[in-house]
């Protein structure tokens, strides 16, 4: 893979700059070239985002960053933080029993550290994109317990020091509110959640790990058996740190407008929280009007994170519509990252900037980590 530039002087330069920014509230950014669309100035979303000691990321294709330069420069100047989008999940880590492939997750771990970005780790336990293996292999429930403490071992050990949080188990919840009925639950039972974080801890004494679900941005049944959920895990003492809110939401939707609120309640618990795999996707064709209203969308969860002081990230899932999973998923509908098709910024885009920009800067807590 091609690097793009002399890291440890782009580092250096990035940390100066970084410095000023926080030293100063007003912002430097350049003034619009043509008539609405305003140009790009010099600095990245990240370099707004560490004045309010938050991680601004991305999810992050492999494929596209083995092959297209542009989508390098773009990731390397924007983001501070990044999650592997799938090449972590256990199909390729483990495509056969027994041999762990790490080597495209080592990319970009690689390039995260040669870019000064953090790497989230995604994900440890997870009802979906199991091997073949694992799913036909009719193994006993004791199997099964000790097939998922190695994997949680096997991974974590090897990217000790490097991946500094992990999404331990991934969207455990029915939307009701109940545990979802998955391989885990029925091997180990309920318990499988507060094991898989113990296993994890033992790995990595040091990372920070996480509970991750979608449809939980809002109070309701879902979000509120997240909220028992955690709240036991706490009081049993089992190692967790923070809670993920996925955040893919669409325009036609509405907007969760208590998001805030929610995500407060679980900071209140002791916990960090984080919009951790935000897209907003919209029915195709895209119009001025639906790009101005998923801007304001981007915009209002970025508001919600900085008002609580323990959002500590901001994940968006792509940033570009050249990469996306919603128009694979969801027939008719796409357009739902920052910048589009062509690495354009989108109304969006300048919606995080500005909110980032205009803002002064969030007191700093012990838990967070900056560079
Ligand atoms: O974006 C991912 C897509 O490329 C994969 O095909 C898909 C497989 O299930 O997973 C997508 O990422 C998901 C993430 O891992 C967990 N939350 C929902 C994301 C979107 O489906």
């Amino acid at each position: 893979m091609k690097d793009i530039s002399n890291s440890k002087a782009a580092l250096a330069l990035r940390i100066i700059l970084a410095v000023l920014l926080g030293l100063t509230f007003s912002s430097p950014v350049v003034a619009a070239s043509n008539g609405d669309a305003r140009g790009q100035d010099q600095f990245g979303l990240r370099d707004y985002a560490v004045r309010h000691v938050l991680r601004i990321g991305t999810a992050v294709d492999v494929n596209a960053l083995q092959n297209e330069e542009q989508y390098r420069q773009v990731l390397a100047r924007e983001f501070n933080s990044v999650t592997p989008e799938n090449v972590m999940k256990w199909d390729t880590i483990e495509p056969v029993r027994g041999q762990l492939n790490f080597e495209p997750a080592d990319q970009l771990v690689d390039f995260a550290r040669r870019h000064g970005q953090m790497v989230r780790g995604h994900t440890l336990v997870w009802h979906s994109q199991l091997p073949s293996w694992l799913t036909n292999g009719n193994f006993t429930n004791q199997e099964l317990e000790e097939i998922l403490r190695q994997h949680i071992y096997d991974v974590v050990r090897h990217f000790k020091g490097k991946v500094y949080s992990w999404d331990v188990v991934n969207e455990p919840l029915n939307e009701d509110g109940t545990l979802r009925d998955t391989i885990w639950l029925r091997a180990l039972g309920p318990d499988y959640i507060a094991k898989a974080f113990r296993w994890a801890h033992e790995a990595d004494p040091h990372a920070k790990l996480y509970i991750n679900d979608y449809n939980i941005e809002w109070i309701g049944p879902k979000s509120n058996g997240m909220y028992e959920l955690v709240k036991s895990l706490k009081e049993a003492g089992v190692p967790i740190d923070g809670v993920g809110f996925q955040g893919h939401l669409g325009i036609q939707y509405g907007f969760p407008g208590d998001i805030q609120q929610n995500m407060q309640r679980f900071a209140d618990l002791g916990l960090d929280v984080a919009l951790s795999e935000v897209d907003v996707r919209m029915i195709l064709p895209v119009t001025q009007e639906k790009l101005t209203t998923q801007a304001e969308y981007y915009r209002r969860l970025m508001d919600a994170c900085l008002n609580v002081r323990r959002c500590v990230s901001f994940t968006v899932w792509g940033f570009t519509d050249a990469h996306s999973w919603v128009p694979g998923f969801f027939q008719g509908q796409g357009a739902a990252t920052i910048f589009d098709e062509n690495y354009q910024p989108k109304p969006a885009y300048f919606a995080l900037k500005d909110e980032l920009t205009e803002r002064s800067g969030r007191p700093q807590g012990k838990h967070y980590r900056t560079e």
